[in-house]
């Protein structure tokens, strides 16, 4: 069901949270079933893939680009797709994007929910009893994006760089907070083709050549984009929201929330600290979250 069909289906039930520096509105809704729609405008579309349930849609205002120069266009991987599209005015080119999470689980209310934080200190001993154990317990369809675009099943056509290897390759493509089109803005992620390392916390020295893989071709896929060596942040979150190693690479004038001192870690300085440190320093070391 394309992200259009499902919009036009969605009633808004909560405003879950907004961002006014980033101008994002987080909405929480629900997508009605079809057989309560009248379903002429969807043609072609068969009754069995109309779901209903949740849903959270973002909506976050564009760039200003009045050469018209953003491309619009939609993309879906498994429960999530994403779309840019006009809101309101005809004066600049596609002003919002959208993107829809449906049907969307309690684990994504929660996510895109205005949180009331608390600080907690994961020791080595807490990431063995709690962190570790919650992360085994997470059902393998909450990264079943991820396994869609390593198989090659969903955003084949996005992926700018591969490197096979099963040990040390990994895919490079735009994520999909990025809508491609202003290299001001770039925003990739690079996700592993193995498949046990689930976060910082599994990195020991005998990945530094996957970690360093990853450093040198970042480069290749972002100046794909135009976007020069010395213009790269890398950087991986503890804790992730998807426990698949994975790093993102984005344009170093992106100031997003994505690079607080809390979840980031550079990785030139995670690539130092095994490196020059100590091999196990990411099972030693004690994080603030
Ligand atoms: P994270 O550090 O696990 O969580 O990063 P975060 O979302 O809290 O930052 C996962 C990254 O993958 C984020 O930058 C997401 O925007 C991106 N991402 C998530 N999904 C579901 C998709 C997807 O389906 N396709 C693509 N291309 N990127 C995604």
């Amino acid at each position: 069901t394309s992200i259009k069909a499902l919009l036009t289906r969605f009633s808004l039930q909560e405003v879950l949270n907004e961002d006014t520096n980033t101008k994002t509105i987080w909405l929480l809704g629900y997508i009605a079933n079809s057989n309560s729609l009248n379903t002429s405008d969807m043609a072609g579309e068969t009754a069995a893939n109309l779901k209903e349930g949740a849903a959270v849609v973002t909506l976050e205002r564009h760039p200003f680009s009045i050469q018209n120069t953003s491309h619009s266009g939609a993309e879906q991987n498994d429960i999530y797709s994403w779309a840019t599209g006009l809101l309101s005015t005809k004066v600049f080119g596609a002003d919002t994007r959208i993107s829809l999470v449906f049907p969307a689980t309690e684990k994504h209310i929660n996510k895109y929910r205005r949180q009331h934080r608390k600080w907690i200190r994961e020791t080595p001993e807490l990431y063995r009893q709690v962190t570790r154990p919650f992360i085994y317990s997470q059902p393998q369809s909450r990264i079943q994006w991820v396994y869609n675009i390593l198989s090659k099943v969903d955003e084949a056509d996005r992926i700018v760089y591969e490197d096979p290897d099963p040990l040390n390759g990994f895919v490079i493509l735009p994520d999909l907070k990025w809508d491609n089109s202003t290299a001001a803005n770039m925003y990739l992620v690079a996700i592993i083709h193995r498949y046990d390392i689930k976060s910082l916390r599994d990195l020991t020295e005998i990945h530094l050549p996957l970690l360093k893989n990853i450093r040198s071709k970042a480069d290749i896929a972002a100046q794909h984009y135009g976007v020069s060596h010395d213009k790269l942040r890398l950087y991986v979150h503890y804790q992730p929201s998807y426990y698949h190693f994975h790093v993102h690479i984005t344009n170093v004038d992106i100031e997003n929330k994505g690079i607080s001192a809390d979840r980031a870690h550079l990785l030139d300085t995670i690539i130092s600290n095994i490196e020059d440190i100590a091999p196990d320093y990411y099972q030693r070391v004690y994080y603030g979250n």
